[in-house]
């Protein structure tokens, strides 16, 4: 009989979303017993969501690849490492060599950014393929966020953070983090602070076309038409410029383009947007008026004012806003975070910060962002002939098929390749595509460090994990997969050859020791002194549960860097003002109904759809429809319903429901799983249908080129009748 005392203890952060809760797994030899909250994680405080144990699910998932395939005429074919890497660099070589580099694309998924080593080594891949073609789910998430930033503030990762722990007022804008467990907003346990806000005697107010698991929580929930944000904005700030009420405080020194933003709001006064947004010109005049007088107030605008045609400039007034109240920088208002390791102030004035429209697509002429074209070009660039036709792709981490508008566009292009690889561990609906499947190891097998959401947390905090289980014979880290093709290029290519020096610091810097360098000659690190106080990796190793370094301070304008000053009216943004108004007037009241997207406690995009705890119970690919409109359409509770858009069309059960705005349906996205070829057997027991067959590819953020999933014109039709 085993004992307790057979029982270890693992502690760590999950990866899977954006909250970083600490997590404490139970293990009997090798079995995980269980996944609980770490109550002595100083920021999670214990807290988890469903999807923790998903973490057990993945790892011993028998559908999970653990070996590189080969696609054949005979089916997937087990293959060495050597061999998988050396094959698609040898293509890549040889399709550069006859058609040009951009010839070959990169895309990389969101859990990327879920790994400090795939990020890190993503760059490296990125820069080996010397491609112009480099796609991400950036532009189907936060990119106008990123824009915003860099034309404001300088650095695309200089991204205020919702102070939600010392705010008097929130204003929630198109985020559900109650389900989403909070994102640029690094909160675990959001709904206990969310709910804290309220009893501290502040304010919530959610705008939303759905209302929402956090609505549920809010003072006041205010119902509004998709993708009118910008003018409610614009509205919000023509109250403030008329009333005088303005006072951006200790920054105004730092402003330059009060005027021009002025100018711009005049022409948005609450009465003129009401119908196009439908909210009446009274709610959004107390609405301003209460962000303006809280004694510290900030808005949390998140997937729902980003993905939509108007991306760009919600997140612009978004800041506005903040700069204009005097919450920019200030305890409660939005603040920045200074991280241990500290991307910011290592990049702040190279190339890294940032920068935009350098060079265009070849199609559309939609701009680059940081060296990335946005993802919803990037069919097009496979399917329409020329020079600089996209013919080969490699992917990692990612599931573009199910996660960018057009999907079935998408799919149909991938279908065409002359070259496919991908670097995941299952066989989905985009990687099915691939002629060489490379799976990395899962998170359990490796180390982790959040570069990227300590950066984005509303408190500073700092956290190493230590890989639970050594890897499996014969597996290899993401890391090592994508710089070793990176390094086979070379092999391929002399003219890729790296100088001597570049050999030996590539051999040198693995992500391991690049985060320990970040760490020591980060603002907290111990610098040169071997015995000083200061921050290392082996010192942070010591701490499983990490550590609370202190509510956010405000460090404008020294964050600015030298040089630099805030600028309330970027000309790219300015330039987008004009179709803003003429929006106002027509296409967005109309006909149509508009569909938009909502995310579920126990979904994570389209990947784990293949644990059955997560996907038992009710279904949740269902389209929400309110009752009036589903009477006038013939449909009940359950109908089985066609919903058509000009990119596709697809089947799904309807739900009825007065949550969600008339004229309005909402479904989430990351299912479909019913396309042929995939190897995930219980997700394909669980289907669903892809929103982004519906979704398209044409419209988009028309500043950032940002995907615009939010209003999407559909038509709804019963299929019973
Ligand atoms: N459980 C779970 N958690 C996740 C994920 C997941 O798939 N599942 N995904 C993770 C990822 S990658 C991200 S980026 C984050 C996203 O995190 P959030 O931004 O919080 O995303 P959602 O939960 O989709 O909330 C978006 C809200 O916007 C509303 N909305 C839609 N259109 C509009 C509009 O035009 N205007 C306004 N005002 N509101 C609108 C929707 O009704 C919805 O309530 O979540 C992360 N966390
Ligand atoms: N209509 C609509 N579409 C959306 C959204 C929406 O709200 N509405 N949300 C968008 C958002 S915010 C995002 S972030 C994107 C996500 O879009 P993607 O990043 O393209 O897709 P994911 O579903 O996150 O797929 C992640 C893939 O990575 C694999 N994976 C998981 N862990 C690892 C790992 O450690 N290493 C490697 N190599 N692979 C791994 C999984 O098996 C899966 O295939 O979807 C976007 N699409
Ligand atoms: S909220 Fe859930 S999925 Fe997100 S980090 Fe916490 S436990 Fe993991
Ligand atoms: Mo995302």
């Amino acid at each position: 009989m085993s004992t307790e005392t057979d029982v270890r203890h693992h502690f760590r952060t999950c990866h899977l979303c954006e909250a970083i809760c600490g997590v404490e797994i139970r293990l009997r030899g090798n079995e995980i017993l269980s996944v609980r909250g770490d109550p002595d994680d100083p920021f999670s405080r214990g807290h988890i969501c469903p999807k923790a144990l998903g973490l057990k699910d993945v790892h011993e998932d028998p559908d999970r690849l653990r070996h590189p395939v080969r696609r054949t005429a005979g089916g997937w074919q087990r293959i060495g490492w050597d061999e998988a890497i050396d094959e698609v660099a040898e293509r890549v070589v040889a399709i550069q060599a006859a058609h040009g580099n951009d010839a070959v694309a990169l895309y990389l998924g969101n859990p990327t950014v879920h790994s400090y080593s795939a990020l890190l080594s993503s760059v490296v891949l990125s820069r080996a393929l010397r491609t112009r073609n480099r796609y991400s789910a950036t532009s189907v998430d936060q990119l106008p966020h990123h824009l915003a930033s860099l034309l404001m503030f300088g650095h695309q990762f200089l991204l205020p953070i919702p102070d939600i722990d010392r705010t008097d007022f929130l204003l929630v804008l198109g985020a559900n983090p109650v389900a989403s467990n909070g994102s640029l907003m690094t909160a675990p346990d959001v709904a206990h602070r969310l709910k804290a806000i309220r009893g501290r005697g502040g304010r919530i107010v959610v705008v939303d076309p759905r209302r929402s698991e956090t609505a549920a929580l809010a003072d006041r929930h205010l119902f509004i038409r998709p993708g009118s944000d910008a003018l409610l904005l614009f509205a919000m700030l023509n109250v403030l410029f008329e009333e005088r009420s303005f006072a951006p405080g200790r920054l105004q020194p730092w402003i330059d383009g009060i005027e021009a933003v002025e100018q711009l709001a005049a022409r948005f006064p609450p009465e003129a947007v009401s119908e196009a947004t439908s909210i009446p010109a009274a709610e959004i005049r107390t609405l301003a008026r209460e962000f303006a007088s809280a004694r510290s107030a900030a808005c949390h605008g998140r997937i729902g004012t980003s993905t939509q045609s108007f991306g760009g400039l919600c997140q612009w007034l978004i800041q506005v806003l903040h700069v204009m109240t005097g919450n920019l920088d200030r305890p409660g208002g939005a603040m920045f975070t200074a991280p241990a390791f500290d991307l910011v102030a290592r990049t702040q004035g190279t190339s890294q910060a940032g920068h935009f429209a350098r060079r265009r697509t070849r199609v559309r002429g939609l701009p680059e962002f940081s060296g990335e074209f946005p993802v919803a070009t990037l069919a097009e660039e496979m399917d329409t002939p020329g020079p600089g036709q996209v013919r080969a792709l490699i992917t990692s981490a990612g599931n573009p098929v199910l996660s960018t508008p057009n999907g079935a566009r998408l799919e149909r292009a991938l279908g065409s390749l002359e070259f496919m690889a991908s670097v995941d561990f299952y066989i989905n609906e985009t990687t099915r595509h691939a002629n060489i499947i490379l799976p990395p190891t899962f998170a359990l097998e490796r180390d982790h460090y959040d570069l990227i959401f300590h950066l984005l947390a509303i408190r500073n905090t700092v956290k190493y994990s230590l890989p639970l289980y050594d890897p499996a014979p014969d597996t290899r880290h993401d890391w090592q997969i994508l710089q070793g093709i990176a390094a086979r290029l070379a092999v391929h290519d002399p003219g890729r050859r790296p100088r001597l020096v570049d050999r030996l610091r590539a051999r040198l810097l693995t992500p391991k020791r690049l985060l320990a360098l970040g760490l020591r000659f980060g603002p907290r690190g111990a610098g040169w002194t071997p015995f000083g106080k200061g921050l290392t990796l082996a010192r942070l190793a010591r701490l499983p549960h990490g550590q609370d370094l202190g509510a956010l301070e405000p460090c404008l304008p020294e964050r600015l860097g030298p040089n630099v000053r805030i600028q309330l009216a970027p000309a790219p943004f300015v330039a987008d003002v004009d179709r803003l108004a003429r929006e106002m007037s027509h296409s967005m009241t109309g006909p149509a109904m508009r569909l938009i997207g909502r995310r579920d406690l126990r979904s994570n995009n389209s990947w784990m759809h293949n644990s059955q705890r997560l996907v038992k119970g009710p279904r949740r690919c269902t389209l929400l429809m309110h009752p009036a409109d589903a009477a006038r359409l013939g449909i009940n509770d359950g109908t089985r319903v066609s919903v058509r858009s000009r990119a596709g069309a697809i089947a799904v059960d309807a739900q009825l429901s007065e949550e969600i705005m008339p004229g309005v349906v909402s479904l989430p996205h990351g299912w479909g799983h019913d396309r042929p070829g995939t190897r995930q057997a219980v997700a394909s027991a669980h289907p669903g249908a892809s929103i982004n067959d519906l979704t398209d590819e044409l419209v988009v953020d028309a500043v950032s080129g940002n995907a615009a999933f939010s209003g999407v014109p559909v038509t709804v039709e019963s299929m019973t009748s």
